[in-house]
């Protein structure tokens, strides 16, 4: 109840590791200095075992001293609020950074989601193509004009907009070369790098016990 703690599962198969979306919020933390655990809900039963923290049976989900939050983008407002490395103080700065913000959510990623999912079921040229074309370029022309979405520096925007674009399949799509560098570019970031290792860690971490387990 005390600390700072990001909820994400006890295991997941391979396929999403160094994907899933704990990884933003623990990536907040890195670059933001907080210190904060790393806690579990089970993967199997997801569907009903801990609706009361997240209603669509999902990870991940944040709680701080008395606060409660799901949904990533959230969460990463929440941190952001804590340090003004992920977001200005001043007005001017902060409006840009929760426009951007939401713009990787509600612009970018409600096109990207659903066209990998369709191209994962084997739908590659599916009917969001064209939208998601539109998308990207418009992105790639305000990347190759500007470093950072937001305040001319790195902000909360940069980590959840690279987070949502560097899926490879999102990344391969098409040639947009600021795009890619910046992509590059935010996830070089130490605080990305260990963020990263400290998931596939945790979940490599699941599968020697599960072994364990099973061996036993
Ligand atoms: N909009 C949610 C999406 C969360 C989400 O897609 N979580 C995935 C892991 S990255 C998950 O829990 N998948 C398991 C499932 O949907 O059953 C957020 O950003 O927090």
């Amino acid at each position: 109840m005390g600390e700072l703690t990001i909820w994400t599962y006890d295991w997941v198969p391979e396929g999403p590791r160094g994907f899933v979306r704990d990884l933003r919020l623990r990536w907040a933390c890195e670059e933001a200095g907080l210190s904060y655990a790393v806690r579990t809900v089970p993967f199997d039963g997801r569907a009903t075992n801990h609706l009361a923290d997240q209603p669509f049976g999902q990870i991940p989900f944040l709680k701080d001293h008395g606060v409660a939050i799901f949904e990533s983008g959230a969460g990463l407002l929440h941190l952001a609020r804590k340090s003004d490395k992920l977001m200005p103080r001043d007005p001017v700065g902060e409006a840009a950074t929760l426009q951007w913000t939401i713009a990787a959510l509600n612009s970018i990623e409600m096109v990207t989601v659903p066209w990998w999912f369709l191209k994962l079921c084997g739908d590659a040229n599916n009917g969001l193509t064209g939208w998601m074309s539109q998308r990207l370029d418009h992105l790639e022309r305000v990347l190759s004009e500007q470093e950072w979405l937001a305040a001319k520096r790195f902000t909360v925007a940069d980590l959840l907009m690279a987070d949502v674009l560097r899926v490879s399949d999102i990344r391969s799509f098409g040639n947009r070369p600021a795009t890619e560098a910046y992509v590059a570019r935010v996830t070089s970031r130490p605080a990305f790098k260990q963020a990263q290792a400290a998931q596939i860690g945790h979940f490599a971490a699941a599968d020697r016990k599960r072994e364990e387990e099973g061996s036993s």
